[in-house]
């Protein structure tokens, strides 16, 4: 649960500039770096990733451990709480020293892990915090990757994802302290019927006994009092509700309180938006109205800062996404941070979650220029991987379960889908995503081989969710043809499954400032008409009940042939000026406003 600040707990944020080595020879843990300050003359803004930020190549070519370090001051009065150090994110492993004491060791670089150091500090004195961050993918992670070594002994990452592989501390710092006895975790759902909204909650507490009660407090967005109710589980009704609606964003806050002996012993707020997410037939239903995905793939991704959390940055491509009318985007390909999602929930856009399983099919090495091989087998996408997936789902279902901007789980991108193995392995993915969030829809999101014919998995998922490239990857500049097939294949698809179909990329590299009269790949004029293409026939398939384009913004892909310093298919420039098609989406998405 996100730390936060009121009348029981406090939070210190701890970002900003770190002592940085980058460990080359693999020598840190074993000389155990933590036990005293980095031999280093290099800082570090913390979040960032590190890549892009020194002029050495070999740091940002680095495959293994960077040590990060600072000076922490415990503030003085927080004797007697638990005291606890969160990291956002490390990508991809990473491992908390304070002074000479592991604290914590985390793999899986998109979401959040925090130690209980209260055994290990002193309130009103400092401590050495070390961290080291490990960015190697391998067989067994969330994305998986290879590690491959040069004649000349370089270690070199390898991976089957179209993004570069940033690495460091993403996202935020904190030092926080709670009281012994606390309210560990909430969940809400809500509903409602008629005027009168509902929200169930229930609350987890940590050293608890029977002198312990536990109250829920529901305020409007006024901060006027709606509901109370009493008991670690139970139901707020709420009448004349103000429902959360895309584009029409409305919270309430749920405080939850526990009291021993008359005291407030521990506090919790935590805003709640009161709607229903529903899949039928074709539809996608949120508070009961169809609704229309318009939007984008995302990445973060920004100059010099890579996949660091930047608030102004994120101030700035919600505005875009506003301008362009987009109502929802996709965190492809990985959990994105927390403050984008809470943003989203306090200005109505809707989220579609998708975990970091991506780079799940091992015939795509033939497509990169390497052998294909079968993808469900020892070695390859096999136990280990599963164990590593089941990990991510269960953690992104526990970060995210309470935002409602989140309609609907994408627990993976292109996987190989038609291949023997894929039934057994998403099947019970499948299901524990369900079990952990009966609330939410499931999907996943095929790749353009996967036609209806040839996928074995689209039935175990609630939604169809695409990506496909016709007029670019195939029919390459020939917009007839991939008419044609784009809606030849969307009307099986509509034909076969009776559920709605949400296109979630489709897309042309631009270079921007390139144009042509003619139907040119990379020109500026063909990114907008390919967009046309597909939106005509989206018009005419009812069962597509949403249009999302690859990508909102170009981005850093790894070295290859096909990328030119990274994916052009951003409607928007990598520092986010717009190219021709961005003009075009916006007359379609926001047509009748201004
Ligand atoms: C895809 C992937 C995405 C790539 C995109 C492309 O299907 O999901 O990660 O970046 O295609 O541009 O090739």
């Amino acid at each position: 649960m996100k730390p936060q600040n009121n009348a029981t707990r406090e939070l210190v944020n701890l970002d900003g500039l770190f002592a940085f080595k980058v460990d080359f020879d693999r020598a840190g843990l074993g000389e155990k770096w933590y036990e005293k300050p980095l031999e280093t003359k290099l800082e570090i803004g913390v979040p960032a990733s590190y890549n892009d930020l020194f002029s050495d190549q070999a740091i940002r070519d680095h495959v293994g451990y960077v040590w990060y370090q600072r000076e922490v001051h415990v503030p003085r009065g927080w004797d007697g709480s638990r005291i606890f150090v969160r990291l956002d994110a490390a990508t991809h492993e990473g491992l908390v020293y304070v002074n000479d004491k592991q604290v914590a060791h985390h793999i899986g670089g998109y979401l959040p892990f925090e130690a209980d150091v209260t055994d290990h500090v002193r309130a009103g004195e400092s401590f050495r915090l070390t961290i080291a961050v490990n960015n190697e993918l391998t067989q067994a992670t969330i994305p998986p990757g290879s590690i491959e070594v040069t004649a000349d002994g370089r270690r070199q990452q390898k991976y089957l994802h179209d993004f570069y592989n940033y690495a460091g501390l993403h996202r935020s710092v904190w030092l926080f302290r709670v009281p012994a006895v606390r309210v560990e975790d909430v969940t809400v759902v809500t509903g409602f019927e008629a005027s009168t909204g509902s929200v169930d909650y229930a609350v987890e507490l940590t050293g608890a006994t029977s002198d312990h009660s536990v109250s829920a407090t529901l305020m409007d967005a006024a901060g006027t009092q709606v509901a109370t109710a009493e008991g670690a589980a139970g139901t707020l009704s709420i009448a004349d509700v103000v429902l959360w609606q895309p584009g029409a964003a409305y919270l309430y806050t749920l405080t939850v309180e526990v009291h021993a002996d008359g005291q407030l012993v521990d506090s919790y707020s935590l805003p709640v938006g009161v709607r229903t997410v529903e899949v039928r037939g074709h539809q996608f239903l949120i508070n009961n109205e169809p609704f229309h995905f318009t939007g984008f793939g995302m990445h973060e991704d920004h100059i010099t800062i890579g996949k660091g959390h930047n608030n102004a940055a994120m101030v700035n491509d919600f505005e875009l996404l506003d301008w362009i009318g987009a109502n929802s985007f996709r965190t492809s390909h990985y959990p994105y941070a927390e403050e984008v999602m809470d943003f989203a929930d306090r200005h109505g856009i809707v989220v579609i979650d998708e975990t970091p399983a991506v780079g799940l099919h091992l015939g795509f090495a033939a497509v990169l220029g390497g052998l294909p091989r079968k993808t469900y087998e020892e070695g390859g996408i096999d136990d280990a991987v599963s164990a590593s997936h089941r990990q991510v789902i269960t953690d992104l279902v526990k970060r995210d379960k309470n935002h409602p901007c989140v309609v609907l789980w994408s627990i993976a991108n292109e996987p190989n889908g038609a291949e023997e193995g894929a039934r057994e392995y998403f099947g019970p993915l499948v299901d524990l995503t369900r079990e952990l969030d009966p609330t939410r829809p499931v999907g996943y999101v095929n790749v353009m081989f996967d036609t209806p014919d040839k996928c074995i998995i689209a039935d175990l998922f609630d939604v169809i969710m695409l990506n496909r490239y016709y007029g670019w990857y195939l029919s390459t500049g020939d917009l007839k043809t991939a008419e044609q097939q784009l809606e030849g294949e969307l009307n099986a698809w509509a034909k076969l499954h009776n559920k709605p179909i949400i296109m979630t990329e489709y897309g042309a590299d631009t270079q921007p400032g390139l144009h042509s009269i003619y139907d040119q790949p990379w020109s500026e004029e063909y990114q907008a008409k390919f967009l046309d293409m597909y939106h005509a026939v989206f018009d005419r398939v009812e069962a597509v009940v949403g249009e999302q384009v690859w990508n909102f913004a170009d981005f850093q892909t790894s070295n290859g042939i096909m990328r030119v310093d990274g994916n052009k298919k951003g409607v928007f420039t990598r520092d986010r000026r717009p190219k021709a098609a961005a003009f075009a989406l916006r007359r379609r998405w926001r047509a009748g406003q201004n």
